[in-house]
């Protein structure tokens, strides 16, 4: 990354926003394993007629960095409004795309104004290797988003190294815990250890967490009994490309069918 994000280049981003290339976005609904609703929908880049994120990610330059982030917002906020989503609206940002806070922010609210999308539907992921580049930046990103009313979420947390540190400095709404963790989980001491302290410590901050990355049962039940009900993954449903696809029939009653009237189970009971 050759640019500064806290200088002047913002205005050239603005004036000069290259090319971005063409893509359109996939969505994947975030179950609440508790009430059976979809808590969010995941915007995920795709090439226009699918394929892989990285065939669209594969063309960002430097030049064109600015200009695809901000229409990655447009798109996803246009296409959640189309279809009709009624749950948060999960957009995944570029830090290091975001030269000034409240400059950078105004194709958002204005595509969320156009649309009838509310703000206060979105939620902006960020990943860790993009936040350890500039911490105090991030924290001014994720600052003029609250002030706006949107959400803000911590992504891949655990896949690296900074997430603790960060969150001393910043506690966001959202942890979303990477698959690096849940994989796998139910037969891992190790793995729900260190999921278990992250559900507490993130209980007593006020963050609300996520498992992403969810692919059987035994994982999604293992994380429930870890305390953490808001599940995503391929066991609930695939990304679809511009539509909201349902929760794979019998996920959610598989669920259930384990644990009866089931509620989480408290913190630090096993
Ligand atoms: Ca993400």
């Amino acid at each position: 990354m050759s640019l500064s994000p806290r200088t002047s280049v913002g205005c050239r981003a603005c004036r000069e926003p290259g090319i971005a290339p063409e893509f359109t976005m996939a969505f994947q609904p975030i179950l609440d394993s508790d009430s059976g609703a979809i808590y969010a929908h995941e915007a995920l880049v795709r090439p226009v007629g699918g394929g892989s994120a990285y065939d669209v990610l594969g063309q960002i330059t430097d030049e064109n960095r600015y200009a695809f982030d901000q229409a990655c917002r447009v798109k996803a906020i246009s296409l959640a409004a189309e279809l009709g989503m009624r749950s948060l609206l999960n957009i995944n940002f570029l830090p290091n795309a975001v030269y000034q806070p409240a400059a950078c922010i105004r194709a958002t609210l204005e595509a969320a104004a156009r649309t009838g999308f509310p703000v206060t539907q979105i939620v902006f992921e960020v990943t860790e290797d993009e936040r350890s580049r500039d911490a105090k930046h991030l924290m001014a990103i994720f600052n003029e988003y609250k002030r706006h009313g949107m959400r803000t979420a911590i992504d891949d947390f655990g896949a690296g190294h900074s997430g603790l540190n960060l969150l001393a400095q910043f506690q966001p709404d959202i942890v979303k815990i990477d698959m690096a963790l849940t994989r796998e989980i139910h037969t891992d001491r190790v793995r729900r250890t260190i999921t278990r302290s992250i559900a507490q410590m993130c209980a007593q901050l006020g963050i609300t967490v996520i498992a992403e990355g969810i692919e059987s049962r035994d994982e999604a039940l293992c994380l429930r009994d870890l305390g953490i009900h808001l599940l995503q993954g391929f066991y609930f449903a695939r990304p679809q490309l511009e539509a909201l696809p349902p929760v794979a029939a019998g996920a959610l009653e598989g669920l259930r069918s384990a644990f009866p009237l089931r509620t989480p189970l408290a913190l630090g009971a096993h």
